[in-house]
């Protein structure tokens, strides 16, 4: 393998273990603390996990390991989207069950859930596990979004686990992925398998987080990577003085991963769709909000200027879903056929009229033509629009220069206005992971193969207490029963972890509304510069400005 110096350095770092797990294995010990119950319908979730249900929150700490001796023969999957770290949770894992017992044996599942059930997986050896240490990526075996979560899957899934002698599986995903690690570990008890399964919160977008678990791993990352280019932009802007930059940020539904880039770079626009849903704010006021900016800047002579668009925003724009939701019915079955088959746009211009209300006509019309087509075109398998796919970024930028078009025309609006677009996303999902998603994975995977050692099934792997000194972090488990509610999903009521979406009445986003009328207007930026790895604490360690204002430790 070609390596690159970064990568040769990488490999050395130590990643840092909450104190109570230093000073080896043969010193961790448990200590029980309370009696848990679901976050909502308890009596429900209860009823679906009895075997799994309201077991005690624990900790770990400092004393003699009294866990039963016995060979571990762990399983491991990758779900869901990349997310950095990744690597390290598998390291950890592999370093606390070898340093268990040298005979443990950890093998990875290929290509996320769907190795397990193709019995797709490789043994882990050093030499194999050095080369990921400290590395972006999923790739050390894959990922993938097959979802586990069928009677028969498990079936399978348990005669896989019965060839190979496994004890445990442990699942990184997000909260989806989390939500099935519970109920294949209630289906494992149920059915006496003696297989445990642990779960750990992995996820760029932010979004699976809770009392119990502040940050889920590789947001710190992400989130630093599109902060570097957003501010680099900022300064290309500030420098030319001649563009808007919109640029949409990954996330799916949740904004924080907008909101934090917000935060460290002080753009002139940041949407949050949480807010735009409260507010029930339409497409024309979004454009406004946007357009007074630019045209208070442009009539001081500052023709430029940055604005962040959440991955989501637009299914929280009321208007905007009910139109979604129109043109789904609109298509559905053998619709699409007769749709396809006329001739032009103008005579599926005039099919669209007649089939959706006049509401929802009146949104359609004022959008730009390519979004209308992308709304007839980017369909999923279920013959859906995929909201995700619709340039929102552009959709909004063409938005505001018709509305500046007319502002121009009243004499209102004397600036000029260029526009550029961006989508970050993929640029983050796979960085070097920071020192703080470097540690925080390692202590997530060390400390999963703790639980494993110590008998627990149906649990997250838990590390808190994340916005001080790695030495002070706190680590151990909780079951994941905790933090599920019941949610229609697909027609059906399910058990499922609740999504945590931007708290309009949260420290990070009341700093953002308390800051974000003077960013608009006047030019504010600040400007991250890259991840440092190697140098001074306060600029390798830094964690995100969500968690220090949701700690306090910033004001
Ligand atoms: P998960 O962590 O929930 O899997 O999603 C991460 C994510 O990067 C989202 O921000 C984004 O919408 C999605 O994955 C993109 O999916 P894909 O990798 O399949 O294109």
């Amino acid at each position: 393998m070609n390596l690159s110096p970064l990568q040769k350095a990488r490999y050395e770092y130590a990643p840092k273990l909450p104190g109570m797990l230093r000073g080896g294995i043969s010193e961790i010990t448990v200590k029980d603390g309370a009696a848990t119950e679901s976050v909502a319908d308890q009596a429900k979730i209860k009823a679906l996990f009895p075997n799994t249900y309201g077991k005690n929150e624990i900790t770990f700490t400092k004393g003699k390991n009294n866990s039963a001796a016995k060979k571990q023969v762990v399983g491991v999957i990758l779900s869901g989207g990349q997310a950095p770290g990744g690597h390290n949770v598998v390291c950890g894992l592999y370093d606390a069950l070898k340093a268990t017992d040298k005979n443990n044996v950890l093998l990875g599942f290929k290509g996320g859930p769907s190795g397990l059930i193709d019995d797709d997986f490789i043994e882990f050896t050093d030499a194999y596990i050095n080369e990921y240490r400290n590395t972006g990526g999923f790739d050390i075996i894959g990922s993938g979004r097959t979802k586990l979560e069928t009677e028969d899957q498990f079936k399978i899934v348990t005669e896989v686990a019965k060839k190979h002698g496994l004890t445990a599986i442990v699942i990184i995903g997000g909260d989806d992925s989390n939500t099935n690690a519970a109920v294949l570990a209630e289906y494992m008890a149920a059915h006496n398998t003696g297989v445990q399964v642990i779960g750990c919160p992995k996820t760029i977008d932010g979004d699976l987080k809770n009392e119990d678990i502040e940050a889920s791993f590789g947001f710190d990352t992400a989130t630093k990577t599109y902060s570097e280019l957003i501010g680099n932009i900022e300064r290309d802007a500030n420098s030319a003085k001649k563009y808007w930059h919109f640029i949409k940020v990954m996330g799916r539904s949740a904004s924080h991963v907008a909101l934090e880039c917000a935060l460290e770079t002080q753009p002139n626009i940041c949407l949050i769709g949480e807010e735009v849903a409260a507010k029930k704010m339409s497409l024309a006021s979004i454009t406004n909000y946007i357009a007074d900016a630019v045209e208070k800047r442009g009539n001081n002579g500052e023709n430029f200027g940055v604005a962040i668009i959440p991955e989501g925003i637009v299914e929280f724009v009321p208007e905007f879903s009910k139109l979604i939701a129109e043109i789904n019915e609109l298509l559905a079955g053998k619709k699409t056929e007769e749709f396809n088959a006329l001739p032009d746009w103008n005579a599926k211009y005039e099919f669209i009229k007649k089939g959706l209300s006049a509401e929802s006509f009146k949104v359609f019309d004022i959008l730009p033509q390519f979004v209308q087509q992308q709304l007839f075109l980017e369909r999923d398998p279920h013959g859906n629009v995929q909201v995700s796919l619709i340039e929102s970024e552009k959709l909004f930028s063409e938005m505001v220069k018709a509305e500046l078009a007319k502002r121009k025309a009243a004499g209102t609006y004397k600036g000029k206005f260029g526009a550029l677009h961006h989508f970050f996303g993929y640029e983050g999902r796979c960085a070097f992971p920071s020192n703080f998603d470097a540690d925080y994975c390692y202590s997530l995977g060390y400390n999963a193969f703790m639980l494993i050692q110590y008998g627990y099934t149906g649990y997250l792997s838990k590390v808190s207490n994340l916005s001080k000194p790695a030495e002070e972090w706190v680590a151990g488990g909780m079951p994941i029963t905790k933090m599920m509610n019941m949610e229609r999903r697909n027609g059906e009521d399910k058990p499922v972890i609740r999504k945590a979406l931007v708290e309009l009445d949260g420290a990070p986003f009341k700093y953002f509304a308390a800051h974000r009328d003077e960013w608009a207007v006047k030019t504010s930026f600040t400007y991250p510069g890259a991840i440092q790895y190697f140098g001074p604490s306060e600029v390798c360690d830094l964690t995100t400005r969500t968690l220090a204002l949701e700690k306090g430790m910033m004001k």
